[in-house]
């Protein structure tokens, strides 16, 4: 009986993982696996990352992105300022023809900014990108608890990750933009 329970188990987290694998198409655009990182109620932002791939032989720009789970969405990088990861916003993102490229942690992101509720692990919700040749479409951002086995988020290594789920990463950051210059002059 145990036996049988853990090939449950096993075939259970199959079917999850591979329900978590999953692409859309829009004209020479190839979007795989989009995802986003839980959150707990009152993190006032979210982030989704997915990989872009431009099979034609003509370069794209992925120009925005919306969500109704946001009051406003946008796109953003990390740039290295000395030791601290800081989130930029920029106007497009560039996709090279026959390249790839990868939105992921400490890297480029879509960024949700005024979340109307918190994103549930294993929920997901619909966001719509829009491409200069491709066009638009809207893809399941599926909510996920962890990144993919990377650990780059650069926050500093304040260990906070284990009991909020990672999130507080670009809460962090946010700060590092904002408003912790002036609460470090202090001291
Ligand atoms: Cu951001």
């Amino acid at each position: 009986m145990k036996f049988l329970i853990r090939i449950f188990t096993v075939m259970a987290m199959f079917v999850a993982t591979s329900a978590l694998a999953h692409d859309y198409t829009v004209g020479n655009i190839k979007i795989d696996h989009p995802w986003s990182r839980a959150t707990v109620p009152g993190i006032p932002n979210g982030v989704a990352y997915f990989v872009l791939e431009n099979t034609g032989n003509t370069d794209d720009r992925l120009l925005s992105a919306s969500s109704p789970v946001a009051k406003s969405v946008e796109l953003h990088t990390h740039i290295k300022d000395g030791d601290v990861l800081r989130m930029r916003h920029v106007d497009d993102i560039v996709i090279p023809a026959g390249q790839t490229v990868a939105l992921e942690p400490g890297g480029l992101h879509v960024m949700l900014m005024g979340l109307h509720q918190a994103l549930e692990k294993d929920s997901s919700f619909p966001m719509t990108l829009e491409f200069e040749n491709a066009g638009s479409v809207t893809v399941d951002v599926q909510v996920q608890l962890l990144t993919r086995s990377r650990n780059s988020e650069g926050d500093g290594g304040t260990g906070h990750n284990s009991h909020d789920h990672g999130s507080h990463d670009h809460d962090d950051d946010e700060h590092g933009d904002h408003d912790s210059q002036a609460a470090h002059s202090h001291h």
